[in-house]
């Protein structure tokens, strides 16, 4: 019934993602912010697969929903979503993506290390490598197509690193879209440069754990500083941080421009 109060409509109900992401402990503590905790909403755990398939169904049908929401991610583009606004800031405005390695790969492998270091590129980029993906292609396939078209960048962070011949590396990541496309782009330049490159998704948990524990070498997936900043703060001191990759991306709760009543997460109560 489109005349109960929205929350009604969708039985109090965030649609989420994994359990492990940051951008549901970020959630958990909004609700909490804005009293949605001591009514009868919850935040409903799944997968992002399911979320966006969730998604699709509701705007076909122009049935309400609100998601936990992020950007770069196809998403936006497939569909007219909006970001409810966060009057006491809790997702942040922005949010940035962090080159993340462990302890004494400068020193081990100093060539992987500098590439590493040098490697970023924009939210555009890194959106037309997921729509590749997203349309079919196979992301090692995607990635290689972005490096071939970009080629004067990739020049930028290969430049002047000595050839190595057979080392091996690992990279670790999280089976997002936007992670599935940096990791494999980051991986083919390194391939560039003579490395064998493993890439490993695992869940968020895992993946930090992996670099502090230097079962991998890095990873180019740390959404900061909001997103991942429990598991940043949690393994402080157990890794080195490269730097912002990406610039400009975005989290929080999100909900289709039909629902015009809808602006702000207040609104929800
Ligand atoms: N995300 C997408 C991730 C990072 C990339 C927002 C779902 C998260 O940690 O929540």
């Amino acid at each position: 019934n489109p005349k109960e109060p929205v929350g009604k409509q969708i039985n109090y109900t965030i649609t989420g993602i994994e359990a492990g992401a940051g951008e549901m402990a970020t959630t958990q503590k909004a609700m909490k912010a804005y009293g949605l905790d001591k009514g009868n909403w919850q935040l409903q755990t799944s997968s992002t697969a399911a979320m966006l398939s969730t998604l699709g169904k509701s705007i076909r049908y122009k049935t309400p929903i609100v998601i936990t929401g992020w950007t770069p991610h196809w998403m936006f583009t497939k569909y007219k979503l909006k970001f409810l606004k966060d009057p006491k800031n809790i997702y942040g405005k922005t949010e940035h993506i962090n080159t993340i390695v462990r302890k004494g790969l400068k020193q081990d492998k100093p060539e992987a290390y500098q590439l590493l270091n040098r490697f970023n590129w924009r939210p555009k980029q890194m959106s037309s490598v997921m729509l590749k993906v997203n349309h079919g292609e196979s992301p090692r396939k995607a990635a290689n197509d972005w490096i071939r078209e970009n080629r004067q960048q990739v020049d930028s962070w290969t430049k002047g690193i000595k050839h190595v011949h057979g080392q091996s590396i690992k990279l670790t990541y999280v089976a997002w879209d936007s992670e599935i496309a940096s990791t494999n782009v980051v991986a083919n330049a390194l391939r560039l440069l003579g490395y064998k490159v493993t890439i490993q998704a695992m869940e968020l948990q895992p993946m930090w754990t992996s670099i502090a524990t230097k079962a991998a070498d890095g990873t180019v997936s740390a959404w900061l500083p909001n997103t991942q900043g429990l598991y940043y703060n949690d393994f402080k001191g157990r890794f080195d941080d490269l730097g912002t990759n990406l610039n400009g991306a975005k989290v929080g709760l999100a909900v289709p421009t039909y629902m015009k009543n809808v602006n702000s997460i207040e609104d929800l109560k």
